[in-house]
């Protein structure tokens, strides 16, 4: 009776055990794929993150940058660029300025390719700072050609760069269209 019952138990046993391997050998192979999901997922996750870089700022040699097209003081658009996460931006060669002119320009209108940059003698007068977010810079590009820029002394005070890519400074409250900067996100958080 109990060697029946054994006998007739263990193909029961054995079939519930089958089913246990097959349902774990199952979890097992699902779990597995969710792992490789899950990684594979983070990884596009964190490539997305890396490439896409801050909404809206367009990339170019490193760094980001985001227009604001409608006109500010320089003091407004300062602020307005720091308000963003990044800086008011300073141009430091042709390329980069002929980059950011396309980001400002509107087709069919005229003199739109003006912009502010991190430059002004505000504290004294014809000691012109210039910053690279907060870092100071050396490099200088001011209009020689039109009145040799800077020329505005005492009532021109902050720094733009207007048609043909070169500096001029003008009256800090003039609206000018302004274009911010800030640094490539980090790869690691
Ligand atoms: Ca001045
Ligand atoms: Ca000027």
């Amino acid at each position: 009776m109990r060697r029946f019952s054994h006998f007739s138990t263990r193909p029961q046993w054995g079939k519930t055990g089958e089913i246990m391997v097959r349902k774990r050998f199952i979890f097992g192979l699902i779990s597995l794929h969710l792992m490789m999901g899950c990684t594979a997922g983070d990884e596009m996750c964190e490539a997305s993150i890396r490439g896409a870089g801050p909404s809206s700022w367009i990339k170019w040699g490193g760094k980001y940058y985001k227009a604001i097209i409608e006109p500010l003081t320089w003091s407004e658009a300062k602020k307005e660029c720091i308000k963003m996460g990044g800086a008011l931006v300073l141009p430091q060669s042709d390329e980069e300025t002929d980059f950011l002119k396309t980001l400002v320009l509107q087709p069919g209108q005229q003199r739109t390719d003006l912009f502010w940059i991190n430059c002004n003698d505000l504290e004294e007068e014809d000691t012109w700072k210039c910053q690279d977010g907060t870092d100071e810079v050396e490099y200088r590009n001011w209009d020689t050609h039109l009145g040799s820029q800077p020329d505005g002394r005492g009532y021109e005070n902050c720094a733009e760069v207007w048609s043909g890519g070169k500096w001029n400074d003008v009256d800090c409250d003039n609206l000018v269209p302004a274009i911010c900067i800030r640094p490539a996100p980090q790869l690691h958080f």
